[in-house]
C-alpha cells in the first residue's frame, strides 16, 4: 500500500517526541514525571501540531494562529515534546525539566513565546479557558480554531459541564475538543472512580460527538480532525478518543504505577529499547 507522506512525517515526529518525553522525565530524577498520561495523548498532540494546526514559532503571537490548550496539564511531557519538535523550545532545554527557574514546569505555565498558551494542571480549568478563547474569537470575527485535550477522568470535574453548556449555547463551532479516553485516572480506572457515559453527556450538553477507535493511530486521528475542520455543523465538536495509557513503553502500558513516578536507569534503558524496536519495525513495513 502506498504510504501517506504526511502521516509518515507525523509518525517520525511522534517517535522523536516519545524519546524526548522519556529523556525529560528521566532527567527529572526522583522528582519523576507523568509518563503514562503523556504517552496516551502523544499521537493526538503530534497530529494536531504537525498535521492540522496553523502556527509560526518565529511569530508566536501571530493573531491568526490556532490555539492549543492541554487541559489535562499533567501530560505536559507530550506538549513540551511537540513544542521542541515544532521549534518553540530548544532541545537543549530537555535536562531543565522540573528544574529551578525552568520554563519546563511539572505542569504547563503560560509562556506564549515558547508556545504555551494557557497554564493548566488543576483539572477542569484548561477547558473553560479554551471555551473562552473560542468565544472571544467569535466575538472578534477571527477565523482560527481552538483545540483542547481533556482527560476522561478530568470529565468528572463539574466545571467541565458548566463550560460545555455555555459553549453549546454560544454555538462555538470553532472549538474542537479531544477527550483522551485511556480508561485510567490517578487512583484507579475511570469506571471505578466515577462511571459516566461520555457520549450521552456531551450530546446532552449540545455538542457534536465523534469517535476515534484508536487514538494512537495517527492516520485515524488525522482523518477525523480534517473532517471536523471542514464540518459546517454549528456546534462545538468533541472527539471521544480511545487510547492506551503509557502507549509505546512495554512496562508502562495500562499500568497505573506509571501515572506519575520516577524511572530508574534500567527502566530508562528498557524504554529506549522499546522505542528503538518500534522504530525499526515501522521502517521495515
Ligand atoms: C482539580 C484537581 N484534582 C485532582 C488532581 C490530581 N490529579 C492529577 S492527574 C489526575 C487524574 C487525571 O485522570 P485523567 O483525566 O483520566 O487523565 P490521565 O492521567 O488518565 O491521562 C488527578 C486526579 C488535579 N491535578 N487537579
Amino acid at each position: 500500500m502506498e504510504k501517506n507522506l504526511l502521516v509518515e512525517e507525523i509518525k517520525d515526529k511522534t517517535e522523536r517526541m516519545r524519546r524526548d518525553a522519556i529523556e525529560m522525565g528521566f532527567s527529572a530524577g526522583s522528582e519523576g514525571a507523568h509518563f503514562g498520561p503523556a504517552l496516551s495523548c502523544m499521537d493526538m498532540v503530534a497530529t494536531l501540531f504537525f498535521g492540522v494546526m496553523n502556527y509560526d514559532p518565529d511569530n508566536p503571537e501571530m493573531p491568526e494562529r490556532d490555539r492549543f490548550v492541554l487541559s489535562k496539564g499533567h501530560a505536559c511531557l507530550a506538549y513540551y515534546a511537540a513544542l521542541i519538535e515544532a521549534g518553540y523550545i530548544p532541545r537543549e532545554m530537555i535536562p531543565q525539566f522540573k528544574g529551578n527557574n525552568s520554563i519546563l514546569c511539572g505542569h504547563p505555565s503560560k509562556n506564549v513565546q515558547y508556545g504555551i498558551e494557557v497554564s493548566s494542571g488543576s483539572l477542569g480549568n484548561g477547558f473553560p479557558v479554551a471555551c473562552g478563547m473560542a468565544k472571544a474569537a467569535k466575538f472578534k470575527g477571527e477565523a482560527h480554531q481552538v483545540y483542547c485535550i481533556v482527560g476522561d477522568g478530568e470529565c468528572n470535574e463539574g466545571i467541565i459541564w458548566e463550560a460545555a453548556l455555555n459553549a453549546a449555547k454560544n454555538k462555538l463551532d470553532n472549538l474542537i475538543v479531544l477527550v483522551d479516553i485511556n480508561n485510567f485516572q490517578l487512583s484507579g480506572t475511570t469506571s471505578e472512580v466515577m462511571p459516566i457515559n461520555l457520549d450521552a453527556l456531551w450530546r446532552a450538553a449540545g455538542w457534536e460527538v465523534l469517535h476515534i477507535e484508536d487514538g494512537n493511530n495517527v492516520e485515524e486521528v488525522l482523518q477525523i480532525l480534517n473532517e471536523v475542520k471542514e464540518s459546517d455543523i454549528e456546534k462545538p465538536h468533541v472527539i471521544l478518543t480511545k487510547t492506551v495509557k503509557g502507549k509505546g513503553i512495554s512496562y508502562m502500558e495500562n499500568n497505573l504505577k506509571f501515572h506519575a513516578t520516577s524511572i530508574n536507569e534500567e527502566q530508562y534503558r528498557q524504554a529506549i529499547a522499546d522505542l528503538d524496536k518500534a522504530e525499526a519495525e515501522r521502517k521495515e513495513q
